[in-house]
């Protein structure tokens, strides 16, 4: 068993993020490797006049199954087609092959310490696989009363009605202004995959784009300028409302930071759910928000550079401890509130359970074919 303590830092120097392939997962859950999932952001101002309930259309949210885990198999369909297709068949370069939702989780922990994480790890061919263990993610998390879902829902219906499925120009009016009378679903997503790393770990990183603000550009040119992340909160009315927004914006943040997306759109609602306000942030602008806000007592504060740090020795951490030696399950654990992070490798029934279903037959097929 190895330990690391919250306390660590390492200084490291990152690497700009790369757009390595992106691809889709449709309605029906299937992988498309195209970007039929890309969404454009378009919301013209007089929008705003209509006061736009983000309930509407709650009753028909068709949501994702979750019942049963996914794993990787998304991700790691894409990264087939990906080495086969454009890189002659050589493996993608990455240490560390995950979704970018676990590193915003080690990002955020020396500011976020009140949830537990429990990840499942692997080496195979050279690289370290992550996940999410499903049964214990699933069955620690917070029940979420009716209120928590409808405000759930105000986020994916913000998403809904700031964006279109093709660009504004292509679109009709009706198509732009009609769009809070559409169903919403969280299942389809557009997902880019990075190369990434810091220090000497290079990642391998997939997550979630939101939309582009105009278009995405043609291979070689760097999409990620062109991305955005919406996210959706309260309006802020006094100073404990603008307290709570500088603390939650850090997983904004980290979540766009990780993918190097450079712009984060927040719609401000109100109690009731109608979008009252919108505002545009750059990325990198937001540590430097809240290390020079007068709001916050500077105890409370987090800042990107130390996280950072911490990240840096966490990932330099898991790939010395878990190192190249294949057949092995590990669990990384933390428990909420505690000072450290422990790696340690499975035993037993949990360590066939995660050996057997963790990385797609396929993909292991594919990669022993190389
Ligand atoms: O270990 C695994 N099998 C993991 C799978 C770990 C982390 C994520 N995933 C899955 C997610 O379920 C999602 O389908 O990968 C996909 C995206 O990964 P991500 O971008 O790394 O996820 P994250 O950064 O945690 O979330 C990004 C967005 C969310 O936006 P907000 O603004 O709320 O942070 O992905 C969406 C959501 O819109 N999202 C989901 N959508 C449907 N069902 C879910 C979900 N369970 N989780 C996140
Ligand atoms: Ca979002």
């Amino acid at each position: 068993m190895s330990e690391l303590q919250l306390s660590t830092r390492t200084k490291a120097s990152l690497r700009q993020p790369r757009e390595a392939c992106s691809f889709s997962i449709d309605r029906e859950n299937n992988t498309q490797f195209d970007d039929q999932c890309l969404s454009y952001y378009y919301f013209p101002e007089p929008m705003l006049d209509r006061e736009i309930d983000l309930s509407g259309g709650y009753k028909d949210f068709i949501e994702k199954d979750e019942s049963e885990p996914q794993h990787l198999n998304h991700f790691l369909r894409a990264l087939i087609n990906y080495e086969k297709t454009q890189c002659d068949g050589s493996k993608i370069k990455g240490d560390i092959v995950t979704f970018r939702g676990v590193m915003t989780k080690l990002l955020c922990l020396p500011y976020n310490s009140s949830e537990d994480i429990d990840l499942n790890l692997i080496a195979f061919d050279g690289q370290i696989f992550i996940e999410e263990d499903h049964q214990l993610t699933q069955s620690k998390k917070r029940v979420m009363n009716e209120r928590d879902k409808l405000m759930t829902y105000w986020g994916y219906k913000f998403e809904a009605i700031s964006t279109l499925p093709k660009p504004w120009s292509e679109a009709t009016r009706e198509e732009i202004y009609d769009r809070p009378k559409n169903t919403v679903n969280n299942i389809e997503q557009y997902i880019s995959i990075v190369r990434t790393g810091v220090g000497n770990v290079k990642l391998a990183l997939a997550g979630e784009v939101d939309a582009v603000t105009d278009y995405k550009p043609e291979k070689p040119e760097d999409p990620l300028p062109h991305y955005v992340e919406l996210k959706t909160s309260k309006v802020i009315r006094d100073e404990k409302d603008a307290r709570n927004f500088e603390r939650k914006i850090m997983k904004a943040w980290a979540q766009s930071f990780l993918l190097g997306v450079r712009k984060i759109i927040y719609g401000f609602r109100d109690d009731n759910g109608v979008l009252r306000s919108l505002e545009e942030y750059k990325t990198e602008e937001l540590p430097i928000l809240v290390r020079d806000s007068k709001i916050s007592n500077s105890k409370y504060k987090w800042n990107g550079n130390d996280a950072v740090s911490f990240y840096a020795s966490a990932v330099e951490w898991i790939k010395q401890s878990v190192g190249t030696q294949e057949n092995v399950a590990w669990r990384l654990q933390y428990t909420k509130n505690d000072s450290k992070l422990v790696l340690y490798q499975l035993q037993g029934n949990e360590a066939s359970e995660v050996l057997q279903t963790m990385l797609l037959p396929e993909f292991v097929e594919w990669r022993k074919s190389l």
